[in-house]
């Protein structure tokens, strides 16, 4: 396997920023409308935001602890997460975090807990969060291990220290191998899907995946069941956004974002006739989740992390790169990421 160049890895995480920061200015929106949106995005092309930075919210404040731990400790270390993630928490508790998860932050400080994951057991009367915050920070743990059962092993084990739901932390794996399978060279949809469609039957196939589904009353293998849906959505040309919300979702829950995420990205890989021409498949990816209004900070950042692992920085202008706080941090962070990723590939 050949290693993927350093523009992914630092596409994806100022993709990820990108994503989370403009589609902060639309969360929770249920109508955005074309005319908007592109003015913002043309006001970020001119520059005229450079001087009020856009500032990330919950996504990249957690994203941000995932690859500092992973750097600072050379290997995945959960207890020490789970301290960033909690001192980041107290550190700036306003960047628009989910209202639930603040009980595991709290918890965690408390020192009345012995297991890190204990807290997140707690939430929902033992339930466990079916949020999307696992998957929406899960971005640093695919571009630092190159093999897929650190990918899988990582992203369930960060995602349980606040998301005890199989929902909520499949959500991560999803994400994660999304990303994972971007950096690969060359895809098709097809070969993309199928790939993530194998791990997940496999995932899914766990006893508390599927006791999680019936008590949810959902069907089993709810992720595979969207993934057939992107499946089918692609291979038809007459696909509204009524649709993608009713079918895939824009809600707040992993299993009603992830899916639409993934396929944003795949829709993008060619020109959509309806956003502006001169942006590239990176930024029509951006476009397209926030059209879809919703949770577009999340669908924006999981969707634009795999995009940018796929086209690379250079489809980011300078512009946008310049309006984003701390974008100097991802740029780094990814040239390090990639220096470890390629360091772990020559060893396996
Ligand atoms: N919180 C938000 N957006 C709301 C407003 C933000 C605004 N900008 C402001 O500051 O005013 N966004 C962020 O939260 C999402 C990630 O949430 P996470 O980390 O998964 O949190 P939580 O609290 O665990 O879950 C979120 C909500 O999902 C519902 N839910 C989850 N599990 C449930 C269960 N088992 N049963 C019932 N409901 C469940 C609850 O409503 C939770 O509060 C991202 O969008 C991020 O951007
Ligand atoms: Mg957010
Ligand atoms: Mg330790
Ligand atoms: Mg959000």
């Amino acid at each position: 396997m050949m290693a993927a160049a350093v523009s992914r890895f630092r596409g994806s995480l100022l993709g990820a920023l990108l994503g989370d920061c403009i589609g902060a200015v639309f969360e929770g929106h249920t109508n955005v409308t074309k005319e908007f949106l592109f003015d913002y995005m043309k006001s970020l092309d001119k520059g005229e935001r450079l001087k009020s930075v856009l500032t990330y919210t919950d996504d990249t404040a957690m994203a941000r602890s995932i690859v500092q731990s992973i750097l600072e400790n050379d290997e995945f270390d959960v207890d020490d997460l789970a301290d960033r993630f909690t001192t980041e928490y107290y550190r700036d508790p306003d960047r628009g975090y989910g209202m639930a998860v603040v009980h595991v932050f709290e918890k965690l400080a408390s020192g009345e807990y012995k297991y890190v994951f204990s807290p997140a057991k707690e939430q929902f009367d033992g339930k466990g969060s079916y949020g999307n915050g696992a998957a929406m920070r899960v971005v640093g743990i695919p571009l630092a291990y190159p093999r897929i059962p650190d990918v899988i092993e990582y992203a369930k084990t960060s995602g349980m220290l606040t998301h005890a739901s199989s929902l909520g932390y499949n959500g991560a794996i999803l994400q994660a191998l999304a990303v994972h399978y971007a950096l690969q060279e060359e895809l098709t949809p097809e070969t993309f899907l199928d790939q993530l469609l194998d791990h997940m039957k496999e995932v899914e196939t766990d006893k508390r995946s599927r006791s999680d589904a019936l008590e949810l009353e959902m069907d089993e293998f709810p992720y595979c069941n969207k993934l057939k849906k992107i499946k089918a959505f692609l291979a038809r040309e007459d696909v509204t956004r009524k649709d993608i919300i009713k079918e895939l979702g824009n809600g707040i829950a992993a299993l009603e974002s992830v899916p639409t995420a993934i396929y944003s990205f795949l829709r993008c890989l060619k020109p959509v006739p309806e956003l502006p021409s001169e942006l590239t498949n990176l930024q029509q990816t951006i476009a397209f989740c926030i059209m879809l209004g919703g949770d577009t900070d999340t669908i924006a950042t999981m969707a634009a992390a795999i995009a940018g692992a796929y086209h690379g920085e250079e489809q980011i202008p300078l512009n946008w790169k310049l309006s984003a706080e701390s974008y100097k941090d991802a740029e780094d962070w990814g040239e390090k990421l990639h220096q470890l990723y390629c360091k772990r590939l020559q060893s396996t």
